[in-house]
């Protein structure tokens, strides 16, 4: 039996609460009935659990973010999602929010300020943090609702990102469905505490626990809790007590749940016990209630009618393909000066001499100056400058809030860079070393690269990445992981490989909407023989383009990042009559240019630092073989490092590398 207490609510305010309440019921009802028929194909029921959608839904703003899970249809109808448009997507219609590209519950809709779940638990925790990054840096007093389960609070990603909340005092409410199973195993072997809130302490932030079955409890708790948080920002972990009184899917049924719990619960229910306590208390009657279920139904069952009808999708591959980036209105690019691909041109020819990492540093602090809503995150990015020190100065510049040090987790600050273009703005996500990115990389692959084809949300964010070998570091600082990213659709991937190039990529990876994995060579930062004259002024180049570095007629070499400077090295040594490819961008790639000169010199060959097998080369020699055939005098070859982790002895490290083994590849090229 649940007790109610209805405080001072206006009988206005506790019907309108019950008919959000009995909506999704109703509509669960309908789904089974329609699975039953083999009408719909699956269904993950949020029977039982529905008074903690409805109430925090109710609780809120309207335009207060909630990123919801698979169980809370009652977040969406309680935002005025209409039923038929939800119908739609959950049948993988055009009309719906996904336009067939996602399933049921996994889409966001900026116009109901909800952003749904990927499959992945424990991805949109971060996601959190950054809506509310936002909204404290846009000065707006509001909070966001991020749902976990009680399973999925298992996942790295609950930890990072209640820990990032907690230091940067972000007004985040973390709800936990405590329903006492993840699918079929019990919370006895999923965890050893007793209970959530016992994490509160841990994480520094207050923590609250309340019967997840009764309606008001859900309403008055949030609605007491955002007040406050929306004057004083702060995390607050709140736990609700509830259980699934159906499987994890319909499919996967019932038989681990012992008959006892669903007695007791059942007798929980939380739309029977509201609706007697409203009829006891005279607050409705039988006949308003039917009224009320009659007229859902009626929406309903319209809803299922018209979504039956709408025809199926005819797919248009072109259109498919379009939706992988936003895009955005093509400059033309020319070059200027000794830049190939400018789109836009430095105001000045005013040049200074810079290194690498000062070209880098400057397209960076430029950036933050054209974009207001720019916000830079990393590992000891702030006071301390970075360990590559490319944002020193930047704190007395821009100030804590928009050049922020980040604690050691990746995969929240990733993800709170994501939240963070949710509210229009852009991030940039400095990681230490390019290697550490595998703790972030779920995020990166599923959300950042998904999100613009699944619902239109574009991820703005621009990983930059102090990548490769060739100092000593050892095989966990020094990985060229550029095609980690390479078969990820929705990312762009940039590699510069000169001072000039490195900050009008930058800056235009920084513009572009998209989400951009920048590499950086950690040899070429204070490579003084790089040291070139820089334009001083701020200005972008084409990503997509490659550079011509040299005109040759008896081979193309195609590389990028270090390969570029090993193969003018050696080629000038020799007198070698090369034409020398700087890809600078790897995804996309520029075709047309290694095309072009595959075609004038009928050899070819791919250099590039990265391990061999799998590699990038890999991709280009393919179409190289397909494109270019009948051109060819030889078969393509591809040179690069050892298929070895990156060893650590300068000498075994200089073994991996590709630089003498490119001497002699070439050498048989030439000579075929
Ligand atoms: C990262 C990840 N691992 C595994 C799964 C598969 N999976 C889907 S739901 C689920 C159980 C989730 O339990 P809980 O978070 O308690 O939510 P509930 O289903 O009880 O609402 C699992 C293991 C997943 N979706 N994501």
């Amino acid at each position: 039996m649940i007790h109610f207490n209805s405080k001072n609510y206006s009988n206005e305010t506790l019907v309108s609460l019950y008919k959000a309440l009995v909506f999704p019921r109703l509509i669960e009802e309908k789904m089974l009935i329609l699975l039953r028929q083999g009408q719909i194909s699956k269904w993950f029921s949020g029977i039982g659990q529905e008074a903690i959608s409805v109430g925090c839904t109710m609780a809120l703003e309207p335009d207060e973010y909630i990123l919801p899970l698979h169980r809370n249809l009652g977040v969406f109808t309680s935002r005025n999602a209409p039923f038929t448009k939800l119908f739609s997507q959950w049948q993988g219609k055009l009309n719906g929010f996904s336009k067939g590209r996602e399933r049921s519950f996994h889409f966001g809709t900026n116009q109901h300020h909800i952003v749904g779940m990927i499959s992945h638990l424990g991805a949109m925790l971060g996601v959190a943090d950054g809506i509310a990054l936002a909204n404290v840096l846009q000065q707006k007093q509001k909070v966001t609702v991020v749902f976990s389960g009680d399973g999925g609070a298992s996942e790295g990603d609950f930890h990072e990102a209640l820990n990032t909340a907690a230091v940067w005092q972000l007004p985040v409410i973390f709800l936990i469905e405590n329903n006492g199973y993840g699918l079929s195993t019990p919370s006895n072997e999923q965890f050893k505490f007793k209970q959530f809130i016992d994490k509160g302490i841990g994480y520094g932030m207050e923590a609250v626990q309340i019967d997840g079955n009764n309606i008001l409890e859900v309403y008055d708790t949030i609605s007491n809790l955002a007040a406050s948080i929306r004057l004083k920002p702060r995390p607050v972990l709140l736990e609700c007590i509830t259980f699934r009184m159906r499987g994890h899917e319909e499919a996967s049924g019932t038989k681990y749940v012992p008959q006892e719990l669903f007695d007791m619960w059942s007798k929980k229910d939380p739309v029977a016990n509201y609706e007697q306590f409203l009829l006891d208390k005279n607050i409705i009657t039988q006949e308003e209630i039917a009224t009320i279920k009659q007229s859902l139904k009626k929406t309903i069952d319209e809803g299922v009618a018209d979504v039956m009808n709408e025809p199926d999708i005819t797919p248009d591959t072109a259109t498919e393909i379009a939706d992988v980036y936003m895009q955005v209105e093509p400059t033309a690019s020319s070059d200027y000066g000794h830049l190939q691909h400018v789109t836009v041109k430095p105001a000045t020819d005013a040049t200074k001499n810079m290194r690498y990492v000062d070209a880098i540093s400057d397209g960076l602090r430029q950036s933050m100056e054209k974009h207001s809503n720019l916000v830079l995150m990393g590992q000891d990015i702030a006071e301390y400058g970075g360990v590559f020190k490319i944002t020193q100065g930047f704190v007395e510049q821009f100030g804590k809030g928009r050049v922020r040090n980040t604690p050691l987790c990746e995969s929240a600050i990733l993800g709170a860079g994501y939240g963070l273009s949710i509210k229009g703005m852009k991030a940039m996500v400095e990681m230490q070393f390019a290697d550490f990115v595998s703790c972030g990389f779920n995020q990166i692959v599923n959300n950042l690269a998904k999100s613009y084809y699944r619902w239109g949300q574009n991820a703005d964010v621009v990983v930059r990445m102090p990548t490769g070998a060739g100092v000593g570091a050892g095989p966990f600082h020094s990985q060229s992981n550029e095609a980690w990213f390479f078969h990820v659709a929705g990312l762009k991937i940039v590699y510069p490989s000169t001072p000039s190039d490195a900050k009008g990529l930058l800056t235009a990876a920084i513009s572009d909407p998209n989400p951009v994995m920048f590499f950086e060579h950690k040899v070429l930062y204070r490579s003084v023989e790089l040291e070139e004259a820089v334009y001083t002024d701020y200005y972008e180049l084409e990503i997509g383009k490659a550079r011509k570095v040299r005109n040759g007629s008896d081979v193309s070499i195609i590389t990028y990042g270090a390969g570029v400077h090993w193969a003018v090295k050696h080629v000038t040594a020799l007198g070698i009559d090369a034409d020398i490819i700087d890809l600078r961008t790897l995804l996309p790639w520029d075709k047309e240019a290694v095309e072009a000169s595959v075609k004038k010199t009928g050899k070819a060959i791919v250099l590039h630092e990265d391990t061999l097998t799998g590699g990038i080369g890999a991709e280009i020699a393919a179409h190289i073989a397909e494109h270019c055939f009948k051109y060819l005098d030889a078969p393509v070859i591809r040179t690069g490092s050892l298929d070895t982790p990156v060893p650590f002895n300068m000498k075994l490290e200089q073994n991996f590398l590709p630089i003498e083994r490119f001497k002699t590849d070439l050498n048989k090229l030439l000579n075929f």
